[in-house]
């Protein structure tokens, strides 16, 4: 299996996904500035509980969250990996400014436009919050983790962006973080817990059809950037949740047997009518399956935060 913090180009992977059998694309490439906006478009939709769930965590637990934080009351970096539009970051962000906290804002994503758009109405909301955006992929920041200052450093990994990573590249990945954290910094991830089925799946497959967009955009993508002909009318989006590994997993199926050129591949890839390419996992997790995830990379739990249907979970971890 590929490690998750192995670099490789878009058309590498496009190349490997395609020519894989069954056929896959990363769901880390759905973030181009199109689909940066869809993506903020999938959290305001009344399926998608997963925002509202984080955001009732942050907004009625903000004291309990900065007591867990602030313990030792010296200055930190919050930095958080994919801060996307950082609406659920701004309940803690206003909570410590008020409390007058020495901390610096290091919202680090992989979409320029989505890190703009934060930075500026940051500055506008907080004219005195320290904020240093980064733009790259998180895993490529990593490194600088360790000298980027002596301050101790909070970790935030949140809205379930954990679940597009298997069991095994989740539990790479939090090592890697781990290899970079000292023994008094903090990390702070949000999970999707496992629940009714019935409520997962709709989330995926919303009815206004902006998660198969969302989805289908990645096919634009590649055609303007890896100069390739997929035809959107004729794949489909198709989500699925299964209850036993507590996965939902969703393809694009192709809607007939048909032929993509992908210039920058130098290929031509054929697909059967019907056959699938593999987009993304979400995966859900139950409470043993995060314990089992820390301890497996070296950190302990030392609190959970749940919103009021325990639909989801901010987890607080300790270096080991
Ligand atoms: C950004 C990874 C948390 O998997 O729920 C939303 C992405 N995909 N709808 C998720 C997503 C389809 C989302 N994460």
């Amino acid at each position: 299996m590929q490690s998750a913090t192995q670099q490789n180009t878009f058309a590498d992977d496009v190349l490997r996904g395609l020519s894989s059998n069954p056929k896959f694309l990363s769901s880390k490439y759905f973030y181009d500035d199109e689909g940066s906006r869809l993506f903020q478009e999938i959290m305001r939709l009344p399926e998608y509980y997963l925002t509202q769930a984080e955001l009732e965590i942050f907004s009625e637990q903000r004291d309990e969250i900065f007591q867990a934080f602030a313990e030792s009351g010296a200055a930190f970096d919050l930095i958080e990996l994919g801060a996307g539009d950082g609406t659920k970051t701004s309940v803690l962000v206003e909570s410590f400014l008020r409390r007058q906290i020495d901390f610096s804002y290091i919202p680090i994503d992989i979409s320029a436009e989505a890190l703009n758009f934060l930075t500026g109405k940051f500055n506008r909301q907080f004219p005195n919050l320290s904020i240093q955006p980064e733009q790259g992929d998180y895993f490529r920041t990593l490194e600088s983790f360790k000298t980027k200052s002596d301050k101790q450093k909070i970790i935030l990994f949140l809205g379930s962006n954990i679940g597009n990573f298997s069991l095994a590249q989740a539990q790479d990945f939090f090592k890697s973080l781990r290899a970079v954290m000292n023994e008094t910094d903090l990390l702070f991830i949000g999970f999707d817990l496992q629940k009714d089925p019935h409520t997962i799946l709709p989330a995926y497959d919303d009815a206004q059809g902006i998660t198969a967009e969302f989805n289908l955009n990645l096919l634009t993508r590649i055609n303007r950037e890896l100069g390739a002909d997929f035809n959107r009318q004729e794949f489909s989006h198709y989500a699925s949740y299964h209850p036993i590994d507590g996965a939902a997993r969703s393809f694009l199926i192709s809607r007939k047997a048909q032929t993509v050129r992908v210039e920058a591949a130098n290929k031509t890839f054929e697909f059967a009518a019907w056959e699938p390419i593999f987009m993304e996992i979400s995966q859900k997790y139950t409470l043993k399956m995060i314990g089992d995830l820390a301890q497996a990379s070296g950190f302990r739990v030392a609190k959970y935060f749940f919103d009021s249907r325990n639909f989801y979970t901010n987890s607080l971890w300790k270096p080991e």
